[in-house]
């Protein structure tokens, strides 16, 4: 069984998607952020740098009692090296799906994380952060859009890059991107969407009535 530290953000869901995606059993803890209890000691022992998403593997392949991560990236690594599923094996394959998911981790996560903050919460007089974010966005789905022109998915077959992706380009809207001037991660994004998998993640806020 593993224990899912969620709450329903675009890095919370990365994980809902994956373990939906590798019907593997969970059940979850939801970590309040606008309430704080991500600074709870007891969620601070498992990541402490006081963010969802986090996982605890009750039962992990190499017989230890429990395994700990935090990181979503890190997260979606090691659920998948436990199942097997959604990273090839062998190289160039398994590297290109790496590159793209700590290209998202490195740089597409942060960026928009910025965007948002400065698009939606910052005072007035952040313009010049405004821009300078926004700006980085339209960068980055170029970057992407350029990626998926003429493929189905970021990397080979569907897998883990997908994954950590997908939920921040759902908020393409909070990052001042149309996706319009993006055709290829458009139609990705909507090839995605239809997954059942992902339509079970995104319920899982309602189901937990959060
Ligand atoms: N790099 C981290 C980012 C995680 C992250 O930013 N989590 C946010 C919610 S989406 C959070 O928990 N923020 C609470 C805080 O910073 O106190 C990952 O990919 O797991």
């Amino acid at each position: 069984m593993i224990e899912l530290y969620y709450w329903k953000t675009s890095n919370g869901h990365k994980v809902a998607i994956c373990l939906e995606e590798m019907e593997l059993a969970y059940r979850v803890t939801a970590v309040d952020i606008q309430k704080d209890e991500q600074f709870s000691p007891q969620f601070l022992s498992i990541n402490p740098n006081n963010k969802i998403p986090a996982i605890v593997d009750h039962a992990p392949s190499d017989g230890l009692s429990r395994q700990e991560v935090f990181e979503s990236g890190a997260i979606l690594l090691y659920l998948a090296e436990k199942t097997g599923l959604f990273l090839p094996k062998t190289a160039p394959e398994r590297m290109e799906v790496l590159q793209w998911l700590f290209w998202q981790a490195a740089g597409f996560g942060p960026m928009l994380g910025q965007a948002h903050h400065f698009n939606r919460k910052a005072p007035d007089d952040a313009h010049y952060a405004r821009e300078r974010y926004n700006k980085e966005a339209l960068h980055l789905y170029g970057v992407l859009d350029r990626r998926l022109e003429g493929r189905d998915f970021v990397a080979g077959a569907y897998s883990i890059a997908d994954m950590m992706i997908f939920p921040w380009v759902q908020r393409h809207a909070w990052q001042n991107v149309d996706l319009n001037d993006f055709p290829a991660v458009h139609s990705w994004s909507e090839r995605i969407s239809a997954r059942p998998a992902i339509q079970k993640a995104y319920a899982l806020p309602d189901r937990l009535g959060i």
